[in-house]
């Protein structure tokens, strides 16, 4: 039996949502049709891209109304359905559109055909008119049928949390690598939902360009987007394997690779630019970053690593970007340890390193070594409880923004990197200048001596190294 009971605002409770809709125009007013645009690739694609079969709206912002369902199947404890929405909101702000309303509805699972029950459907076309809404975002990824029946009802365009998501990445995509794998993403998702289009195109009428036989239509549509699916993935085929070449040369210098990880907008640029003095663009604003940035770091006892910032994660991400980013991600999979930056100051902390969690399980990166960086601890206005500190593995408390927590995180940085680590003692000879500078930059020395035999190093190297270090050990 569907439960309607569903509750109803205009503004969410985030702080950092409404940071967000305090923005001026330029960062959000300025996109139009933000949920319908895709990315086009830099160089012309051999197979053209399909028609762009988004309806044209004003030039205003869209007029957004978000739904949700509080599925009893899935329902996450740790985040309640109304800050699900402010989420929501967020990424319907940060793609460009205006959010004017919201509603959700408590049910044992969605509604297979209409997403929710048939009485909040009547009381959601209501809410959207009164809204003035022009676009209808649902908080769950919805299936064609989902999404043609919420369609028809309201007579609104339907997006959900997918395609925002999709969206916001076609906008940040900078590289060449991050345009391809977004473009490729958004193919995968378009390809099953094609037949909607279509009907929803052929009960418009269609226009120029638009009228025929729609299944030949359909039929020509899909093995054109198959097609262009099997070059992006040739093409992103060679993007990682040139990543892989890099990847390669580093592993030779034998460089460890500590990778930032973290949910969206925790702060992980901010880090990578305090710690490396770099200025990566680092911006309160969600998916700032998509492509990888490395950067070498010094570590106090002069070990030498590279940092490398990745993109964010955030819950219920699109199974087909996770797919689609690849390339990027291998940065994680392939990482000595990975840095998790958590925003400790924001109200589902835990959740969110849950979700990023994961995300890492998905990527096969789970077992990797942590550090967790408790970031943004300068906007906590108590000291964090010890349990809250402890729920993650190697906790730092720190501030990107003021630096606070950088040495017991480098410290901790250290620990980790020196878990592997084999003692020995040696005295190279003067001449062998390489070598301790190897010594120092791959291993920790603990203590060093000028002697009259050559410099006497005590400490810890990597394993591979021993045989290297072998004929000056004392
Ligand atoms: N107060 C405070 N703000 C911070 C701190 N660290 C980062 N920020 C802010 O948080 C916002 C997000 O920072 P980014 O470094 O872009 O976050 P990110 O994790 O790289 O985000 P994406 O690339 O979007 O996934 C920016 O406005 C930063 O100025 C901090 O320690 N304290
Ligand atoms: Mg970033």
């Amino acid at each position: 039996m569907l439960n309607a009971c569903g509750g109803n605002s205009t503004a969410g409770s985030n702080p950092a949502l409404s940071a967000i809709a305090r923005q001026p125009p330029g960062r959000s007013g300025q996109r139009r049709n933000a949920v319908t645009r895709s990315v086009r690739p830099t160089s012309t694609p051999a197979t053209p891209p399909l028609p762009d079969n988004s309806i044209p709206l004003s030039q205003a912002p869209e007029r957004a109304f978000l739904i949700g369902v509080n599925a009893r199947e899935t329902r996450d404890l740790a985040w309640p359905i109304e800050d699900s929405l402010d989420e929501l909101a967020q990424l319907a702000e940060t793609a460009g559109a205006v959010v004017v309303g919201r509603t959700w509805q408590r049910l044992r699972d969605a509604h297979p055909l209409t997403y929710v029950g048939k009485g909040k459907l009547a009381e959601l076309t209501a809410l959207c008119q009164e809204a003035s809404a022009d676009l209808l975002i649902a908080d769950d990824e919805l299936s064609a049928t989902q999404q043609r029946s919420l369609e028809e009802a309201t007579g609104l365009r339907v997006a959900d949390r997918t395609t925002v998501i999709l969206d916001i990445f076609a906008q940040h995509a900078q590289s060449r690598e991050g345009k391809l794998q977004v473009e490729l993403a958004q193919a995968r998702y378009r390809l099953p939902r094609l037949a909607g289009e279509h009907e929803a195109l052929s009960r418009l009428g269609g226009g120029i360009g638009l009228r025929g036989p729609g299944e030949t239509r359909l039929e020509s549509d899909r093995r054109r987007i198959r097609r262009r699916i099997a070059e992006l993935d040739r093409d992103i085929a060679t993007v990682e394997s040139q990543r892989r070449v890099q990847r390669r040369r580093r592993a030779r210098q034998r460089v460890p690779v500590i990778a930032l990880v973290g949910y969206t907008n925790a702060g992980k640029s901010t880090l990578l630019n305090a710690l490396t003095h770099s200025q990566v663009r680092a911006e309160d604003r969600l998916f700032a970053t998509l492509d990888p940035t490395t950067r070498r770091l010094t570590l106090p006892t002069l070990r030498t690593v590279l940092l490398t910032d990745t993109v964010g994660f955030i819950r219920k991400l699109p199974a087909d970007l996770v797919a689609a980013f690849r390339a990027t991600l291998q940065e994680v999979r392939e990482a000595d340890v990975l840095l998790h930056v958590v925003d400790v100051s924001h109200p589902h902390a835990l959740a969110q390193a849950l979700a990023v969690f994961e995300e890492l399980e998905a990527l096969g990166a789970a077992d990797k070594l942590v550090v967790t960086a408790l970031n943004k601890a300068d906007l906590l206005p108590a000291p964090l409880p010890t349990e809250d500190l402890q729920a993650h593995p190697n906790p730092v408390l720190i501030s990107a923004a003021t630096r606070a927590g950088f040495a017991d995180l480098l410290e901790r940085i250290e620990a980790v990197l020196d878990l592997g680590l084999q003692p020995i003692t040696v005295t190279l000879p003067y001449n062998a200048n390489d070598l301790a500078q190897v010594f120092r930059q791959r291993g920790a020395v603990e203590a060093e001596e000028y002697t009259r035999a050559g410099l006497r190093l005590e400490g810890k190297i990597p394993p591979e190294l021993l045989a290297m270090f072998a004929p000056y050990a004392s």
